[in-house]
Parts: structure tokens; C-alpha cells; sequence
């Protein structure tokens, strides 16, 4: 079992909060960054949306991997120049940005262990909690996996350690986590992950596909509220953290669908004229009925932008893997 404390990462991620917090309210129009979703009750709110028969991209990713896993691997391992001298077997060693709970990770890490037999994975997350689920699930599920977790956030800086020249590193950026950046900021991250790497290795990035308006609508406003949860929630965590007196019958989740940004927005709309405190970061705030608070975007990728991507930001795309409606894509970059 292995238990990950790192009390510093605490005492910043709450100065980050309150700093968010007070720059997103205070803003018009406001917005509060997604990534506050996930105190512990949203993170498990977002592991039932991915159960949701409305929410398609968890589903359509694990088919896809499920029916490429050996495939992806093969060619991770296998293609592209090598750094590696003599007749030694090249290896994998795979990082994961976001471990969550590493369910669709499973599939890629079996096919690796049928490979190579043993494997080193080293999940990336800012929270503690979520790597050690995803290490007790990993270590229980497959012996094959050494797991190595790293405690980061990998949206500030990612730091890898370096890979022994008989390995080749393999980096999943999967569940469509990219597309919850501005495109801009996507970028910059994929740049951060290509410093990281070396010539050979590669980043195996899952995107959603652009579909029709109302399959996107119902993913992201199902029939039984849990995203409406999901949102609210966040509410709750400012209550909490930041003694904030939001009442969350006085907000309602919206999910709209921005054609020229092909982009799910979810907001939180204010019933009311009403007036919210925040004592902690010494903010009060009058909205208007109707007047919305911004809390994520998830954007929706044209067929090839995200291989686009991968080459704009120092990768050479070399395949895709997609769902027989094109639904969602998984592509491999590999550094030149
Ligand atoms: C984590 N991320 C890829 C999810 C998404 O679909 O953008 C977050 C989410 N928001 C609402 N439902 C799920």
C-alpha cells in the first residue's frame, strides 16, 4: 500500500483557491476555473458521470483502447528513431498526466506487462488521494506494474525523471482532460510535456470529436442531475474552504453549447438578484437573476486538429485511433 502525504502542496493549493477565487468573482463576466471541481466529492461526482449513459467519452474511449491497446503499445514501443544502442529489447516506462483512477489506463498497462512483462507506471496528480487509489487499484490488479507515483501539478510544471537509455517513455494524456484548456493553454502544456521527454519517446493524447449538438447537450446536462451536482458542488467547496454563504437552491446549472468555439460551457446561473459573502478573501458579490458564473469549458476537436497540435508543439503525429461513429480520437505523438 503506498501512501503519498505532501502537506506543503495542501497550504498552496489553499492560497491558490482563495486567489482564484477572489480574481474569478471579482471578473465580468465571472468565472471560477475547473480544475476546483475536484475536492473530494466532485472527484467521485465526476467518477459517476463516467457512468452515465448520456456522458459517451469514457465509454468511447475504454472501446478504443480496448480494441488498440496492443496496437498503441507495439507502435510506442517499437517505431520511430531510437536513442538506444545494441540488440537490447527497447522498453516502455509509462507516465499518466491526471491518474484518476486509472481505469481505461488498465488496458494499456496489461498490454505493456503482456510485452515486456515487468513495468514501471508513474501516475502524475496533484492529488494524494487520487494516487493512491489509482496505486492500490493498479498494484492489486496488475502484479506485472511497479507503480512510482509523482505528486505534481503537472498544469504548472512537470518534471519527470529521466529514463535510463534502455527505456523509452510513454506519456497518456487520455479521457479527454486537454480539452478542458483554452486551446492556448493546451498548447503551452504540450510544449511542457515535450521538454520532458526525449527523442523517441511519445504522448498518447485522447480527444473528443465535435458531434451533434444535442448528443453534447445531454452529456453535459444529464437526465439525472449528477452533473448538476457536479457543479453545484463547487459552491459547496467555496462554502467550506473559503466560509463563502452561497445557498445552492438559489443557483441552477446550465450547459450551452458554443458553436463558434465548439465548446460545452457549463455555468452556474443565479436564480435571483441575491447577495453571496465570501468573509474569508473579503468579498462580498450582488448577481443579478440570471447573471451566470462560468465554471468550465470542454472543447470540441475538428477531425486533425489534434494531431495539428501535436506537430505545433514539437511532436510528429504518427497515428489515430478513433470509434466507428468518429466520436473520439486517441493519437500518438512521437518526439523527433
Ligand atoms: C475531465 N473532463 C474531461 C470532463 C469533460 O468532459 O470535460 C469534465 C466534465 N465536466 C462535466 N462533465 C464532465
Amino acid at each position: 500500500m503506498t501512501t503519498i502525504a505532501f502537506p506543503q502542496i495542501t497550504a498552496q493549493t489553499e492560497l491558490r483557491v482563495a486567489s482564484v477565487v477572489r480574481d474569478g468573482l471579482s471578473a465580468r463576466p465571472r468565472s471560477l476555473p475547473s480544475w476546483l471541481f475536484y475536492d473530494p466529492t466532485g472527484s467521485h461526482l465526476f467518477e459517476r458521470i463516467t457512468e452515465l449513459p448520456e456522458y459517451y467519452l469514457t465509454r468511447t474511449e475504454r472501446e478504443i483502447l480496448a480494441v488498440n491497446a496492443a496496437e498503441m503499445i507495439n507502435q510506442a514501443a517499437e517505431q520511430g528513431g531510437s536513442r538506444l544502442n545494441g540488440n537490447e529489447p527497447i522498453r516502455l516506462r509509462i507516465a499518466e498526466l491526471g491518474a484518476g483512477s486509472a481505469d481505461k489506463t488498465r488496458l494499456l498497462l496489461q498490454a505493456a506487462a503482456r510485452r515486456q512483462g515487468t513495468l514501471i507506471y508513474e501516475p502524475v496528480d496533484v492529488s494524494a488521494s487520487a494516487l493512491e487509489a489509482a496505486c492500490e487499484r493498479i498494484e492489486r490488479e496488475i502484479p506485472a506494474v511497479v507503480v512510482a507515483p509523482r505528486l505534481m501539478d503537472y498544469t504548472q510544471a512537470l518534471d519527470l525523471e529521466q529514463a535510463s537509455c534502455s527505456e523509452r517513455r510513454l506519456v497518456l494524456y487520455i479521457g479527454s482532460s486537454i480539452g478542458n484548456f483554452e486551446l492556448h493553454e493546451a498548447n503551452q502544456l504540450l510544449q511542457r510535456v515535450r521538454a520532458a521527454l526525449q527523442p523517441g519517446d511519445a504522448l498518447l493524447l485522447g480527444v473528443d470529436l465535435r458531434k451533434d449538438e444535442s448528443t453534447l447537450l445531454a452529456a453535459y446536462d444529464d437526465a439525472a442531475g449528477v452533473t448538476a451536482r457536479f457543479n453545484l458542488n463547487l459552491l459547496t467547496r467555496l462554502n467550506r474552504e473559503l466560509d463563502a454563504d452561497f445557498d445552492l437552491e438559489a443557483f441552477s446549472h446550465r450547459a450551452v453549447w458554443n458553436h463558434a468555439k465548439s465548446r460545452i460551457e457549463m455555468h452556474l446561473e443565479s436564480r435571483t438578484a441575491q447577495r453571496v459573502q465570501l468573509p474569508a478573501i473579503d468579498l462580498d458579490i450582488s448577481f443579478k437573476a440570471g447573471e451566470r458564473i462560468h465554471t468550465e469549458n470542454s472543447y470540441k476537436y475538428a477531425p486533425g486538429q489534434a494531431e495539428a497540435m501535436l506537430s505545433a508543439t514539437g511532436f510528429t503525429p504518427e497515428s489515430t485511433w478513433t470509434d466507428a461513429r468518429g466520436w473520439f480520437a486517441v493519437c500518438l505523438g512521437r518526439v523527433g
